[in-house]
């Protein structure tokens, strides 16, 4: 939901900025609460009275209202006005804190990312008390981060901004190509191509989302959005939607590979059409193309170059898993932990979905500040058995997601585990451990009977934190041997396990949960990215457990 996203962003900024300026940490984390709670709304609050967001009172609903009316608020401009923006720069490096960041711009000028670059470059932060050289180095690493975050943004920014872009145009036909397509994790810009008459062009300029307008021509515009992501927008003859789309969705690669199948039968291939001199053989849909070259269709998220194109050839590409196989979600949260909707609520929507199951996987103990409790896991375990009367076509799995210890271990021990319907358990802690320990650690926790599903076994967060290091071939033979699943965390600044590495799990034999790591109602949705990923690594149905009828994932689940 649009309103709720951008309300959020410009509470959270402004959360940001009140800690910047030294205000009261509880305040700080209540803005941040409220900004979390009114992302995951699952109403839009510029219709619906703000204040039936959890945790909005009325101080918070006054500057959403205001923020409603006129796309900001009078204490966040005021603190906009107070903080300069040199410093607002330097505390989005991953690592560098509002003291520090404060420190850097009153002692030293230091008012940019780049600026902080070359002063370390050149030594001139050398002996500055709290900045050791370890502490440098991480700033370093940091803007580096920062700067490719930059260019690319993760697919759940790209897709709502896509959606956004196409609803809108009018337009007789409008899609993305292009990365997005794809469904990669990161996306460099959106392209969109239309069926539409030349004055869409001008209605896309004037849009409000556009910041800047970078080329405007007749059949290509490119215009900078508001949040920085640049779209690329292309009218195409409605006869060759089927050859433009094919060409703009790439990869270069792929098509490259494509092109070269026409040239061997004395075809040219372009974005108009595939022809045989001035015949068009093939130009209204992509079937029709790969067809045309004697080939089965290959599916947006293939199309790498990474053997598909031979693979197409002999027929022989794999029917991969589609987010309609999805049978249930086995990683999900509530405001039992750190959720923001109640554990009905959370399965009502399960539910809503056509869900065979639905497995609720709380935080446990170790992670300290979510303070979960044996008892408190218990008491939840009775309201959902309680629920489970409610829905007798969906099987609530009472499950929780464990902290995978430096040496491997989790929360709990044995007995406990084992009265879990599924365990998660996932890395949350000591994330710059050695290559060699990283790799025992995930073997051990693979080895833990009752851990059925690695979550997001990286622990990437895409511009944020980098993946931790661990020997993956020794960590996916082990989960392989032992029955234990790997996650494709559908979130879409996780996106973990990445596509490359699912390839690799496969290759060794690993099977795969696509979860949602719900904390909110319309997460739930997010499964779609984790399918795309799925998709780039060719898995199918088998591949993925919870594509599994519920006797299939029981038996394997061993309970
Ligand atoms: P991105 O934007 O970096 O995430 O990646 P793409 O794949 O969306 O790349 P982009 O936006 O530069 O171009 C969109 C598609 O258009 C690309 O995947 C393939 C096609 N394309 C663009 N330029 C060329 C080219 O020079 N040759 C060929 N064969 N295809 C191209
Ligand atoms: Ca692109
Ligand atoms: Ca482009
Ligand atoms: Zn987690």
């Amino acid at each position: 939901m649009r309103a709720n996203e951008e309300a959020a962003a410009a509470l959270q900024e402004y959360a940001e900025l009140f800690a910047l300026c030294g205000g009261d940490a509880f305040r700080v984390r209540s803005y941040q609460k409220a900004a979390k709670a009114i992302a995951g709304f699952p109403e839009d609050i510029s219709v619906v009275d703000v204040r039936s967001v959890p945790g909005v009172g009325e101080a918070i609903a006054k500057k959403m209202e205001e923020f409603l009316r006129r796309g900001s608020f009078r204490q966040l401009d005021d603190l906009r006005g107070r903080v300069p923006e040199g410093v607002r720069r330097l505390t989005r490096v991953p690592t560098l804190g509002p003291k520090t960041a404060i420190m850097l711009f009153e002692d030293f000028g230091i008012d940019s990312t780049e600026a902080l670059g070359e002063a370390i470059a050149s030594g001139r932060l050398d002996g500055v008390k709290g900045l050791g050289p370890k502490t440098l180095a991480n700033l370093v690493k940091g803007i580096e981060q920062l700067e490719q975050s930059g260019r690319r943004v993760h697919i759940g920014a790209a897709m709502s901004l896509a959606e956004q872009v196409m609803a809108s145009l009018p337009a007789e036909r409008i899609a993305y190509a292009g990365s997005l397509r794809r469904m990669k994790d990161t996306i460099g810009d959106i392209d969109i191509l239309a069926v539409a008459p030349e004055s869409i062009m001008a209605d896309f300029r004037a849009q409000p989302y556009v910041a800047e307008v970078i080329a405007a021509g007749a059949k290509k515009t490119s215009i900078r959005t508001t949040s920085g992501i640049q779209v690329d927008l292309r009218v195409v003859p409605a006869g060759s939607w089927g050859a433009a789309m094919q060409y703009f969705t790439g990869s270069k690669e792929h098509n490259v590979a494509i092109r070269e199948m026409a040239v061997k039968k004395g075809w040219k291939l372009s974005e108009y059409g595939l022809f045989e001199g001035d015949r068009v053989i093939a130009a209204a849909s992509e079937e029709d193309i790969y067809d045309a070259l004697g080939m089965r269709y290959v599916p947006p998220p293939m199309r790498e170059d990474g053997g598909e194109v031979q693979a197409a050839l002999r027929g022989e590409l794999p029917v991969l898993v589609e987010p309609g196989d999805l049978k249930g979600d086995l990683h999900t949260h509530t405001d039992l932990t750190d959720g923001i909707a109640s554990l009905a609520d959370m399965v009502a929507a399960g539910h809503a979905l056509g869900y065979a199951y639905y497995a609720v996987t709380d935080h446990a103990p170790d992670l300290a500040m979510q303070r979960m409790t044996l008892d408190k896991a218990l008491e939840q375990r009775g309201q959902v058995a309680e629920l489970q009367r409610k829905y007798p076509d969906m099987r609530i799995l009472h499950g929780t997601e464990l902290n995978i210890a430096p040496d491997g271990s989790v929360d709990w021990p044995g007995e406990i585990l084992a009265a879990f319907d599924v365990c998660v358990a996932s890395v949350h802690s000591h994330f710059g451990m050695s290559r060699d320990e990283m790799t025992r650690r995930f073997i051990a926790a693979c080895e833990n009977p009752y851990v059925d599903i690695i979550g997001h076994p990286t622990t990437r967060k895409i511009g944020k934190r980098p993946a931790v290091d661990a020997d993956w071939d020794a960590v996916f033979r082990a989960a392989a041997r032992t029955g234990t699943a790997m996650e494709i965390d559908s979130f879409p600044d996780r996106s973990d396990l990445p596509s490359d590495l699912v390839r690799l799990a496969r290759h060794h034999g690993v099977k795969f949960s696509i979860d949602s790591d719900s904390h909110a109602i319309p997460h739930l949705r997010n499964q779609r990215f984790g399918v795309g990923i799925a998709q780039r690594a060719w898995l199918t149905t088998d591949d993925v457990i919870n594509t599994w009828p519920l006797d299939r994932l029981l038996a394997f689940l061993g309970r």
